[in-house]
């Protein structure tokens, strides 16, 4: 720590300097202000990205002073912070979030009116860090917006990508990935620390020692890479609260470089600069899918490692007596990206701060949690030990010794049950290392994400942890932050909502419920239509600007945006298309008699998921076919703008009917669009699986569209024996469209460009897509009926956001809070 500055006694120096004055006046002088002294230019010189700079900058002095009094009031407190450790953060664009928060909306518009700057060509200037792949990513920005808002000590901690999520671009309807440089101009919203850099050690090999008589084990590292903070405010809404988002840069270790650099070899030197910095090069795309990659175990290694020290050097008070670490940190491991940290911890507290191993393990114990996010067992990483052992071999020494405790506690339980031995074991019987399991012997909670995804945990993944550790498992249901994908995303939903039952809903979200009473009200529901068609509007207009497509304002918008996997079924939403497509032009059905309807999808796929490509191949394909046929128009529409983001997606959800949750049942963990549609009005036409069973708890029977088999359904027709293409007998709907697929009827008359995908249907068909068919066109039917009946369907949809408020990130937090963390607010 570096001593404080002699004139630190000024009282300007104590605490941190006043935010400008929050006037209009006083807003139009700090931007004029920021423009000439940040970006060195003159309004009248100025570019689009320095008027968006200035903005942002000037945002941001308004927040400064708020978030430097927070962490000097948190550094005098003893509380509890929450560190959060994500590999992913999918924060969206910050300036409207960042303006809502300090409630400075109307203030910057009108100022920027004043200078005469367009505030919406500012706000297209502002590239999304996309840093992570889909829900999980997603979640943890929700989470951290809402401990800020809820005044709780949060750290924030995970990965700088140079580039995040990659750019999907579409060529002759296949995708395309394009890199995502989102650091091109710079960002605003960071702070940049290098000369807090932490070095983090990799690789060589572990020693025993003599310590006075004790021996010791100790890491004998190989190579080390610098790890820079990058800092982010992260704004509680309208508090007065800022709370810190920490992303870790990897630069060269300029001592290791130096040693190359005098042994003569310049290029080498430079290489390895270059080798230091690919450890935040670039965000693995993989969604649901584990690697395996050694560069990713870098990656997690990295974060965790410089988050920990982090917090243990820079944060708690020098000398902190770390036997008492639980009273001051809960790291909370989001999947398995960070369970390394488990093993890095012991590791400072026994080789480093020469604790006790048992001591250690009881303070680690406590200071971890563990939620997983996912059923799928590819998901559930697994590092190879040998891997594991070349870049971490003192962590692998020390998972080794965990294990074998473990192990012994179990026998101790059990008797030498072998087959249980086996089974529970933390290093797998073909030599790999089952991070799950270890986040699971490690945490003091374990958590799924939703009610059935718990259960399933419990009774299907992990169920012997379950029984060997009573009461360590436990549920928080998910849930999205209201600021972001309700007031900002749909300001005209919100000025209803509002207008209704004041604001009070906007950091306590059940208070929906007191909209309950106006379904029944034709004026509200009038409106309520009315804002769902200035949001299609707005949609269109998106649309049209961004990917030139355009949308009917008459139609129903039937939508379905998540990654792109097979458990989600986007093959089941084709299939729907496809049969209300060959039901029109075959006459069966009159194209008058069922509502207009356009289909948007969303989807990136993992770049080396080639089914999954596939089916976003055939997305456009069918697209094509069905947007070019006179017989349908004005009747069915498919749009699928690429490079779906949070940017579109608060577009999208506002303007959305139907909201399409039809994963296999037992097969998604949560799911958090569902949450984020329901909250805008739009119906779920949804299985049971995941959140959906208690959206539709919640918003009832009659406002929820079912159907699909539950999960007991799915096990007991797996336990019996699949056989798909029985089901494409027996419905001839299913048959037909099945036939038009494999046919070629969407690829010019080349049946082998979709073959693979109809084969794999009807001969394995993983997640039972054929099973649920009949099932979801009936419940496709019931939509169409429903939907002729405006307002039955406006009341259905108002009763949705009314019984929505559950599904707000606050509620999880406050659960994490309960069962989890047991922290308490900084009053
Ligand atoms: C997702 C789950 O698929 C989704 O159901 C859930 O709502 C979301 O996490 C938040 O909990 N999982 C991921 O995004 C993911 O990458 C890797 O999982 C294990």
């Amino acid at each position: 720590p570096v001593p404080a500055p002699a004139g630190a006694t000024h009282p300007l120096a104590i605490g941190p300097v006043g935010a400008p004055e929050a006037t209009v006046d006083g807003f139009v002088a700090q931007y004029l202000r920021n423009l000439n002294f940040d970006r060195g230019v003159t309004l009248s010189a100025s570019t689009a990205n320095d008027r968006f700079y200035a903005l942002a900058y000037t945002v941001r002095d308004y927040l400064v002073a708020r978030w430097l009094e927070g962490v000097r009031r948190y550094r005098a407190s003893d509380r509890k912070a929450v560190c959060y450790l994500s590999a992913e953060y999918l924060l969206g664009r910050q300036l409207d979030n960042n303006l809502l928060a300090s409630g400075l909306s109307d203030i910057a518009a009108e100022a920027l009116a004043q200078c005469g700057v367009d505030i919406e060509e500012l706000r297209a200037q502002e590239v999304e860090p996309g840093l992570g792949n889909g829900g999980l990513g997603r979640l943890a920005a929700c989470f951290i917006d809402s401990l800020a808002t809820m005044s709780v000590p949060n750290v924030g901690y995970g990965i700088r990508y140079e580039y995040g999520i990659f750019r999907q671009t579409f060529e002759d309807g296949r995708q395309v990935e394009q890199p995502d440089s989102w650091l091109e101009l710079g960002s605003p919203w960071e702070f940049p620390h290098p000369e807090a850099a932490q070095t983090i050690s990799f690789g060589g090999s572990t020693e025993k020692y003599d310590d006075g008589g004790v021996t010791r084990s100790r890491w004998v590292p190989a190579w080390s890479v610098q790890a820079v903070p990058y800092n982010y405010m992260v704004p509680g809404y309208q508090n007065g609260r800022v709370n810190t988002l920490r992303l870790w840069s990897s630069r060269a270790n300029h001592a290791f470089d130096l040693s190359v650099f005098n042994a003569g070899d310049y290029v080498e030197a430079v290489r390895a600069q270059t080798f230091a910095e690919n450890i935040s090069k670039v965000l693995y795309p993989e969604d649901s899918t584990a690697q395996g990659k050694e560069l990713r175990l870098q990656q997690q290694y990295f974060f965790v490692a410089a988050s920990i020290r982090d917090f243990i050097d820079v944060v708690l008070p020098e000398d902190f007596d770390l036997t008492r670490l639980p009273e001051r940190a809960i790291f909370q491991l989001n999947d398995t990206h960070p369970v390394i940290g488990v093993p890095e911890l012991m590791r400072i507290l026994v080789d480093e701060k020469k604790m006790e191993w048992d001591a250690a393990w009881a303070v680690t114990q406590q200071c971890f949690a563990y939620t997983c996010h996912t059923l799928l067992p590819e998901a559930l990483e697994v590092w190879p030990i040998d891997l594991l052992g070349r870049l971490l071999p003192r962590h692998l020494e020390i998972i080794y010794r965990i294990n074998e405790e473990f192990l012994l506690a179990v026998r101790e339980r059990f008797g030498d049950d072998e087959a249980r031995i086996r089974d529970m074991s933390i290093i797998s019987p073909d030599g790999a290392v089952r991070m799950a399991f270890l986040a699971t012997v490690a945490g003091s909670k374990v958590n799924g994400v939703a009610e059935l995804h718990s259960q399933l945990l419990r009774e299907k993944v992990l169920p012997a942890f379950d029984e060997f550790f009573p009461g360590k498992f436990t549920n928080v249901t998910n849930g999205v932050t209201p600021r972001r994908f309700v007031r900002l995303a749909n300001p005209e939903l919100s000025a209803l909502i509002t207008e209704a039952i004041g604001d009070g809903w906007l950091t306590d979200l059940e208070r929906l419920r007191e909209l309950e009473p106006f379904a029944d009200d034709a004026d509200f529901r009038t409106a309520f239509g009315e804002m769902k068609a200035a949001n299609k509007r707005r949609l269109a207009a998106t649309l049209q600007a961004r990917d030139g497509l355009t949308i009917a304002d008459d139609h129903m918008l039937d939508v379905m945006v998540k990654r792109l996997h097979e458990y989600k079924r986007q093959m089941l939403k084709l299939l729907h298309i496809v049969t209300a497509y060959d039901r029109i032009v075959s006459g069966e059905v009159e194209a008058s008699s069922v509502p207009g309807r356009t289909f948007v999808f969303g989807a990136k796929a993992a770049p080396g998921y080639d089914m999954a490509k596939r089916i976003i191949h055939l997305i456009n394909a069918v697209g094509s076919v069905v947007n070019d046929d006179p017989r349908v128009e004005g009747r069915l529409k498919v749009l699928f703008p690429p490079n779906y983001n949070v940017t579109l997606a608060e577009r999208i959800i506002p303007a959305a009917d139907l909201s399409e949750q039809i994963s296999l049942a037992g097969k998604e963990a949560s799911g958090t669009g569902n949450m984020k549609f329901a909250l805008n009005g739009a119906l779920t036409v949804g299985t049971d699986d995941g959140a959906n069973v208690e959206i539709r708890e919640l918003v009832g029977d009659d406002n929820f569209f079912l159907f699909g088999m539950s999960e007991p359904e799915v096990e007991a027709l797996w336990a019996r024996g699949y056989t798909p293409a029985e089901f494409a007998e027996k419905d001839a709907g299913l048959g037909r469209a099945l036939d038009l697929i494999g046919s070629g009827a969407f690829s010019g008359g080349d049946a082998s460009v979709f073959a693979p995908i109809v084969s794999n249907l009807m001969n394995d068909d993983r997640f039972m897509v054929l099973a649920d068919y009949t099932s979801y066109i009936a419940a496709q039917d019931r939509v169409d009926d429903a939907y002729t009946d405006t307002a039955a369907w406006q009341r259905s949809a108002v009763l949705n956001v009314a019984r929505s408020g559950f599904f707000s990130s606050d509620r999880s937090m406050r659960d994490y809070i309960d069962r989890i963390w047991h922290t308490e607010p900084l009053g």
